[in-house]
């Protein structure tokens, strides 16, 4: 009969693991000195692969110069874009060990990566 508590705290505790990733916290407008700069044109992302160097989140500026309403998302989950019109900026701050990857959800083939 003792084990009936452990066995609801191991359930617990495997309940908050299964939580998502945090989203990182996309704003509008550019960020002062991104690490990064990333154009949307119709339809790719210009560069479509960027490398980094150093430590610490990497700041990412996005700008949509095309002509057709594009977005940002990560393979990993950690940023998701609103819709970006043309002109729109957003920029936001990612932790990135690794290959980095991103798309957009409208376009098949409109993808990049972020490496380090
Ligand atoms: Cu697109």
């Amino acid at each position: 009969m003792r084990l009936v508590p452990v066995v609801l705290l191991v359930l617990v505790l495997a309940a908050c693991s299964s939580t998502p990733p945090p989203t990182a916290n996309v704003a509008t407008g550019p960020a002062a000195d991104a690490d990064v700069q990333i154009i949307m044109i119709d339809d790719a992302f210009s560069p479509e692969q960027t490398e980094v160097e150093g430590n610490g989140p990497v700041t990412v500026d996005v700008r949509n110069d095309g002509e057709d309403a594009h977005n940002l998302v990560s393979a990993d989950g950690t940023v998701v874009t609103p819709l970006l019109e043309p002109g729109d900026v957003v920029s936001f701050s990612v932790p990135i060990d690794g290959e980095w990857r991103f798309r957009c959800t409208l376009h098949g083939g409109m993808e990049g990566t972020i490496s380090r």
